[in-house]
């Protein structure tokens, strides 16, 4: 079982992250690394020209930290459309900002100029992408003074990158010391032979108290300053770079450098989150560090570049006209969805081709730029008219490669979104142009038109780095919609003129009968605001729409020029002049006929600025094939505002699955449980493990929507504290705000789909494969000596990963920190009898927090408790061990002040506040004398170089 999970674990992120640009490792070198500067970026050939020295500089660096294993080959430099061609040495192809491995763009709040990597996936496994700022790039004596050499910079954040493994500085406040086996107070940091300050940064910089028997820890603002001169730890990357001394990654060998040792008590989130493995350890585990990459120490390590120009997307859509489309109205669905997309959904510039494809196939467009409103039109006039014939699948595909190589040099880099209900029948089949697919780098996108639909369109996607959609044609399901709107917004979301998509569900509306709703307009969105309303080709009268703004206004049927009404397509487009008032719109649909009708609606609105960022909705699955049992899949989803996370918000996924079992919901949380690495970074992320065994004409798929609202109300969005590559001086780390709320908005994206493999066995009702999640967020907040107590908290998780409730945890201490980790079943178990607070047999549900106070047998005088928990479920599935917490029980003394002191104190207070009223009463008495005006006194400036705040140097 555990090798099965392990196993499946592995396929399944590796497809996700292929998701983006892939980097080969060939002859130690990394080929093809993508570096994008964004389009709100100023044109400066200096940008190109600092990426080169950086990367050059980085990979050498690489080299030796790695220990001679790699270096970067080449380099592909994206800059973007509006950047002037004399600068570009070729067009782009494949490469796309969205893609890239590093991207360079406006600072994120939260991080400001630091670097750093998202990593919303699990130990080991590759980060998204890699964010630098232009004036961490450009401005040298700002990103030497505060990161040190930039070319170790990247070796760090490649390492997140590349290997997953993660920062060794602490993250919390209360991170940054520990108490060692012997009852000592250390900071923090890898390898223990780091030698530095301790400093208090909220108290002038004075030394911090570290002396164990005064019980506490290091107060508040306590820092830990490595010394920037004579250290001589050699590691680590991950926790210092800037240390002149430091060229490589701790390591977990006894026998190696011990001043590159790893400090597995140190408190940082590589120990969370990699069970206490060094960097090392785990980038060992990485097909880099395996057979056929052996060391090559005399080798160029310098690396070449190319800067390529960012081109507008090639879309082919590949059409079924085959008979079978004829059934349930699929042939006009398919019409109806690809009208909206030509006329609305596609943005301005793209190219666009079309080809229908039964017996064989026919080119009905090449490649036409969609420039304005007439353009659309035309296209839309090409779509196919009738139904007739067998299915071959590879005709269409061939037809589309043609009709990208048709007057362009090369395709690669084109999508193919393919749109069929069949089996295929006819030769060439998908496996006969596959390999041609992928040897051209061209994405296929493919939308599933039922459970009949050919099982080998999953894997088309997955090989060519497409996307796999599939619409059940269930009277609930806007799978089809959502597919043709995900192919563009998913691609395009870095820019502002990509439409998000505020409603879209389907709903039946009975004869003579009237459904009343609302939208949100956030203050993000606004322009470009339209609503879709589809109603049943089986009826012969259109609804009626009336939609009324926030002010009262009303548009309805009638309103020439607003309201737009076409019987060929069923489709009722109200497209807003303007900025869409914020606030609520109402809006009534009427069904006239005398049968019931199932109507979608579907509303769409881009950000109220050109130059800012609308809140957006993201969604994916962890895989599209699911070949592994016992069957799982992570759900993710993203709200953000460009790099701003939006926290608290209420995010569901719907996923609907084969017929004839319902759709269920799926809560996809923020909490750092599961599924979810990250608590507080605006992914939301679930597991979701309700399979079924169902009788599937041709594949089990699953199709996945994820809506996102402010349901409680709780939605807000505020700065937190993150470093990227740790800083000599905190004064650059964006200090913490407080939550800015959001208010009530709305949004819906698709998810995609997954496809379970016929051999995967589904657990019946008596089975329960999933044992719980590990619990990675265990800690220590306090003790109480009088009491002789600890106290614990943890986030709860699930019988099943993150699903559900656990039956009871498995709660032990020891005085030995190896012994709690390695041996965890040697270690003394807490029983309900020791707990003055806590039920260890009653868990909570998943996601809850945990708060248990437990009575230990010895006071102790610097004796440190290590703690870990595992959860187990109703089947004694055990969970894996959780990170450990720790703490002491020492006395913490009383004031400890002389008599005098404390005279000479209150002495003070009452001098000092005679001095503040005498102040103020001066000063009140000369602004009235003088009724001057304001001075704006400026702030200090921070960024001044030339007088830092305070400077590390000893
Ligand atoms: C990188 O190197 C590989 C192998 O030599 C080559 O195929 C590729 O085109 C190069 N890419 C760039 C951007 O130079
Ligand atoms: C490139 O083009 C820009 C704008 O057209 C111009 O300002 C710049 O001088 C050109 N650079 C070179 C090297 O020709
Ligand atoms: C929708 O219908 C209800 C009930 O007839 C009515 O009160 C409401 O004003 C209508 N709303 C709009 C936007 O016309
Ligand atoms: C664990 O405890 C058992 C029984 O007390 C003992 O035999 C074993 O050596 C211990 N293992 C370790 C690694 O301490
Ligand atoms: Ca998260
Ligand atoms: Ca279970």
């Amino acid at each position: 079982m555990r090798v099965l999970l392990v196993h499946f674990f592995t396929f399944l992120l590796v497809s996700f992250a292929d998701c983006r640009n892939p980097v080969s490792l060939e002859d130690n070198g990394y080929r093809d690394v993508l570096v994008a500067i964004h389009e709100s970026i100023e044109e400066d050939p200096l940008l190109i020209t600092r990426i080169k020295e950086i990367f050059t500089s980085a990979s050498s660096h690489l080299h030796l930290a790695t220990e001679y294993h790699t270096y970067f080959n080449n380099v592909t430099i994206l800059i973007p459309k509006t950047w002037s061609d004399n600068l570009t040495e070729a067009a782009a192809t494949t490469e796309r900002f969205d893609l890239a491995n590093v991207i360079v763009d406006q600072p994120n709040t939260n991080y400001g100029h630091n670097p750093y990597t998202k990593q919303i996936l699990k130990c080991g496994d590759p980060g998204q992408y890699i964010h630098l700022t232009e004036r961490w790039i450009k401005d040298k004596q700002f990103s030497w003074y505060y990161w040190g050499d930039s070319g170790k910079v990247i070796v760090h954040e490649w390492a997140h990158l590349r290997w997953g493994v993660y920062d060794e500085y602490p993250e919390e406040e209360y991170d940054h010391f520990y108490y060692d086996e012997n009852g000592n107070v250390q900071p923090t940091r890898c390898s223990e032979a780091v030698t530095g300050k301790s400093l208090n940064i909220s108290d002038n910089y004075k030394e911090c108290n570290t002396d164990p028997s005064s019980g506490v820890m290091p107060s508040t603002g306590c820092r830990f300053f490595p010394d920037l001169d004579n250290n001589e730890a050699t590691a680590s990357y991950m926790y210092a770079n800037y240390l002149d001394s430091v060229v490589t990654f701790c390591h977990g060998n006894d026998e190696k450098d011990q001043k590159a040792k790893h400090n597995r008590l140190a408190r940082n989130k590589q120990n969370k989150q990699c069970c206490y493995q060094s960097v090392w350890e785990v980038m060992l585990q990485h097909s880099d560090f395996g057979e056929g990459n052996e060391p090559a120490v005399d080798i160029n390590v310098t690396p070449s570049f190319l800067v390529v120009q960012e081109i507008e997307l090639r879309i082919v859509l590949i059409l079924d006209i085959s008979g079978s489309m004829n059934t349930n109205d699929r042939f006009d669905l398919m019409i109806q969805a690809s009208t909206k997309y030509i006329g609305y959904t596609v943005p301005s510039d793209t190219w666009l081709g079309i080809v229908e494809f039964s017996t064989d196939a026919t080119i009905l467009s090449y490649l036409v730029q969609l420039s304005d409103t007439d353009t659309r039109k035309q296209l839309i006039d090409k779509l196919p008219t009738g139904t007739g014939g067998s299915t071959c699948i590879g005709c269409g595909l061939n037809s589309g490669i043609e009709v990208l190589e048709h007057g362009w040099e090369s395709p690669s880099g084109g999508i193919l979104f393919l749109i069929t209900d069949g089996d295929e029948n006819v030769r060439p089949y998908i496996e006969d142009v596959i390999d041609e697919l992928v040897e051209k780098e061209i994405v296929v996108d493919t939308l599933a038109l039922s459970d009949e639909a050919d099982p080998g369109l999953a894997e088309l996607s997955e090989e060519t780095g497409g996307t796999a959609y599939w619409y059940s044609e269930s009277d609930s399901s806007t799978g089809l919609h959502d597919a043709f709107t995900d192919t563009i917004t998913s691609r395009t979301s870095s820019s502002t003129s990509t439409p998000v998509q505020l409603s879209s569900y389907k709903t039946t509306i009975a004869a003579a009968d009237t459904l009343s709703e609302y939208v949100y307009i956030d203050s993000t969105i606004g322009r470009h605001t339209v609503f879709f309303i589809f109603w049943d080709f089986s009826s012969t009268e259109a609804v009626h729409v009336v939609i009324k703004s926030p002010d009262g206004s009303i548009i309805e049927d009638g309103d020439t020029g607003k309201y737009l009404e076409d019987y060929n397509t069923r489709t009722i487009t109200v497209a807003i002049e303007g900025l869409a008032q914020s606030g609520q719109w109402f809006y009534n649909i009427t069904n006239p006929d005398s049968v019931d009708q199932v109507v979608e609606v579907s509303i769409e609105s881009t950000s109220t600025d050109p130059d800012a960022d609308p809140l957006r909705l993201q969604s994916t699955v962890g895989s599209e094939l699911i070949t592994e049992s016992p069957p799982q899949v992570a759900i993710y989803a993203t709200v953000h505002r460009g790099y701003e996370q939006i926290l608290g918000a209420n995010v569901i996924a719907t996923i609907e699955r084969p017929s004839p079992y319902d759709p269920i919901d799926l809560s996809l949380l923020d909490n750092g449980v599961g599924a979810d690495i990250t608590g507080d970074d605006g992914t939301y992320s679930g597991y979701f493990l309700d399979f079924v065994d169902a009788h599937c004409e041709q594949a089990c798929r699953y199709a996945v929507q994820v809506t996102a609202d402010d349901g409680h109300g709780t939605t807000n969005t505020r700065t937190l504290i993150s470093t990227g590559a740790m800083p000599t001086n905190y004064d650059v780390i964006p200090t913490e705000g407080d939550p800015v709320p959001i208010g009530d908005f709305g949004r819906v994206a698709s998810g995609g789909s997954f496809q379970v493999d016929e051999n995967v066995h589904i657990p019946g009702e008596d089975e329960d494969p999933y044992p719980p999640s590990r619990i990675s967020d265990l800690e220590s907040p306090s003790s109480n000596y009088d009491e002789q107590t600890i106290t614990l908290r943890w986030t709860a998780v699930g019988d099943d990963l993150d699903q559900g409730t656990a039956e009871y945890y498995d709660l032990r201490y020891s005085t030995s920190f190896s012994e709690i980790l390695d041996h965890f079943d040697n270690a003394t178990q807490i029983t309900n009898d020791d707990l003055v607070v806590g039920n260890l047999t009653s868990p909570l549900p998943s996601g809850s927090e945990e708060n248990f106070i437990v009575w230990l047998p010895t006071k102790g005088t610097g004796t440190t408790y290590y703690f870990a928990v595992r959860a187990v479920d109703k089947a004694d599935n055990e969970g894996d061990i959780s990170n450990v917490a720790q703490n002491t029980i020492v006395p913490i003394p009383t004031s400890g002040l002389e008599w005098w002191e404390i005279f000479l104190i209150i002495l003070c207070c009452v001098l000092a506040i005679a001095i503040i009223v005498w102040v103020t009463v001066c000063a009140m008495h000369y602004c009235q004398m003088k009724n001057k005006t304001k001075d704006s006194s400026k702030t200090a400036n921070t960024e001044d170089l030339d007088n830092p705040s305070y400077v590390v140097v000893y």
